[in-house]
């Protein structure tokens, strides 16, 4: 059976780079909600029912396990969807503080993730659960994701969006930063230019990645079938071709199976 993943676009894509690397015998199916990106400045409501629509089409697909690899999608629905399926369910908010603590030295932590995200302090929480000394700063990208979606990680505008938009940071002088969106991990290198060298920027996918592959030993879900021919399928509400493009160069992969869904209404 294949492990799950969704996200509100393509975002959750850098979740599955990770896993491709780490488990690669793994079959993966994923659905990116493009036709209803941003998820950030939407109601919680909305966030859980869109999110339990993408659940229950991957569910009927016969995954194992199921990745919300959307840190918005994370903070508002994680419990809710855990609540209602009977397999293991992992969010990247857990993996992702847990990876900034283990690297942060001076204990000042940023964190950038959408509106909902940041508005929901989940990040903060889950920080000051394990280390209440260490200091938070947050801050909204409300413009990122959209840039991202767009395929424009790499433009001008990219640029001018990312340095006008992390100015207030700047001030804090974080030692760690956290890229709280799961779209985020595309623009690091434009991220890390402006925030300086020292600071070290956490992308949640390789810690969430490691807690899928602790599941898989403890639910022994494991596939150890060596198999050339590895189910990957990608389903977008969006336009496939444009997440083709991104998809493909993302994953470096030439061919990818990218179907359009439709979900709810
Ligand atoms: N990639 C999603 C996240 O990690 O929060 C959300 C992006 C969005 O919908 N704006």
């Amino acid at each position: 059976c294949p492990i799950g993943f969704i996200d509100s676009g393509v975002g959750g894509l850098t979740v599955v780079k990770e896993a491709m690397r780490q488990l690669p015998n793994e079959n993966i199916l994923y659905v990116g909600d493009t036709a209803r990106c941003p998820y950030g400045p939407r109601p919680a409501e909305q966030v859980i029912e869109f999110t339990r629509q993408m659940t229950q089409f991957l569910i009927k697909k016969g995954i194992k396990m199921l990745v919300i690899a959307c840190n918005t999608a994370t903070a508002v629905a994680l419990e809710e969807i855990r609540k209602t399926v009977s397999i293991p369910v992992i969010g990247v908010i857990q993996p992702g503080a847990r990876s900034a603590l283990k690297a942060s030295t001076a204990g000042e932590i940023a964190v950038i993730g959408t509106t909902g995200t940041i508005k929901s302090g989940s990040y903060e929480r889950e920080l000051h659960r394990k280390a209440p000394e260490v200091t938070v700063y947050s801050l909204a990208c409300p413009k990122f994701a959209t840039v991202v979606e767009s395929n424009q990680y790499k433009s001008a505008v990219a640029k001018k969006v990312v340095a006008e938009t992390l100015k207030p940071l700047l001030l804090d002088k974080p030692d760690t930063l956290i890229l709280g969106c799961t779209h985020y991990p595309l623009l690091r290198p434009i991220i890390q230019n402006v925030m300086g060298k020292d600071t070290v920027l956490i992308d949640s996918g390789a810690e969430t990645v490691n807690d899928v592959s602790t599941m898989l030993d403890y639910f022994d879900l494991n596939n150890f079938e060596r198999n050339e021919k590895k189910t990957c399928r990608f389903y977008t509400t969006g336009s496939p071709k444009m997440f083709q493009e991104i998809a493909s160069e993302w994953l470096s992969f030439t061919t990818l199976q990218v179907e359009h869904i439709h979900l709810g209404g």
